[in-house]
């Protein structure tokens, strides 16, 4: 079904009624994601019924179930290995990818470099709070050095991932990294990931307010979005915060764009031509029987 895209709107029309009320601690940052990409879904006018939301295992992965569309939640790690498989088999589909820090970059990572080489048209939307936040707050790849979880009580001191960096890297031909605090770029940026005709790689810098905020006297979920301001995070705010960056801070908006052949299209073209050849073979078609 298709919701008039020029209407006003409204995140209900988007929603599963029926699974209210959702499970996301207040103040959440993937809830505010989640409004943003089916505000992007709604600008573009995709048809819910085209629409296929993909998400593995976590607070990130659980929200395809809130999504009025074909959703699969699908195994911890393995969302872009189903949502390849998809989008192959039905490319009328829009298939988007949501998943966690941990999900996408952990047990997931080896699929996410090869999805980013691949370049098959998909969206994948990681929403990174730094933590493993579903099982309690154990230390992910993308948690920042010093930081308090679960498995790192004295503070974390491994290095983290650039999730865009190493996207780029891998061949991902649209990459953009945004932050919650500002939805409207963020919707604006998925958005763009959306209409791609390739694989995006979309980073949202998300919050887990509850367990990391909490573990590591981040303040209220407010002050954590607000920090996203100083913290971490932003470029987009250089100019405009007068607190001094931490040495990690991360470039938002859009990183990478390129023109690369996309994989659905070069494989069902070579299939067709396969398809081709072998009609064209004096035994083609030739029941076994008549030989
Ligand atoms: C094969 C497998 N290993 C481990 C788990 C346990 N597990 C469930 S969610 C999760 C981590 C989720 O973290 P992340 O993807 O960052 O999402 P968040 O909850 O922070 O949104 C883990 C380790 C699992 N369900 N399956
Ligand atoms: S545990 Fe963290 S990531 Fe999960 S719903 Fe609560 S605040 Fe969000």
């Amino acid at each position: 079904m298709i919701v008039d895209s020029a209407a006003a709107f409204d995140v209900r029309d988007y929603l599963r009624k029926e699974m209210m009320p959702h499970f996301l601690c207040p103040g959440c940052g993937h809830g505010i994601a989640l409004r943003a990409l089916l505000w992007a879904i709604h600008e573009l006018g995709i048809d819910k019924d085209k629409l296929a939301v993909v998400s593995g295992i976590g607070c990130a992965g659980r929200l395809s179930a809130y999504i009025d569309a074909n959703t699969f939640h699908v195994s911890h790690g393995r969302p872009l290995a189903y949502a390849t498989g998809l989008a192959l088999a039905r490319p009328d589909l829009h298939v988007v990818v949501i998943t966690g820090d941990g999900d996408c970059l952990a047990i997931g990572g080896n699929h996410l470099i090869h999805a980013c080489r691949r370049n098959l048209k998909l969206t994948c939307l990681m929403l990174n709070n730094e933590v493993y936040g579903m099982t309690g707050g154990q230390v992910s790849p993308t948690t920042s050095e010093t930081r308090l979880t679960t498995t790192t009580p004295l503070g974390n001191s491994e290095p983290n991932f650039d999730a865009c960096a190493l996207a780029a890297a891998a061949g991902a031909s649209f990459v953009g990294r945004e932050v919650t605090h500002h939805v409207p770029k963020l919707k604006e940026l998925i958005r763009s990931g959306l209409a791609h005709p390739g694989f995006a790689f979309v980073e949202v810098l998300s919050d887990c307010t509850e367990i990391f905020g909490r573990k590591n006297e981040l303040g209220s979920s407010a002050e954590m979005v607000l920090r996203q301001k100083s913290d971490l995070r932003p470029s987009a705010y250089r100019d405009t915060v007068d607190t001094p960056f931490r040495s990690n801070d991360l470039p938002t908006g859009v990183l990478t764009k390129t023109e690369r052949p996309e994989y659905g299209t070069a494989y069902r073209k070579a299939a067709a031509a396969q398809r081709v050849n072998t009609a064209a073979r004096p035994s083609a078609g030739a029941n076994k029987g008549d030989a």
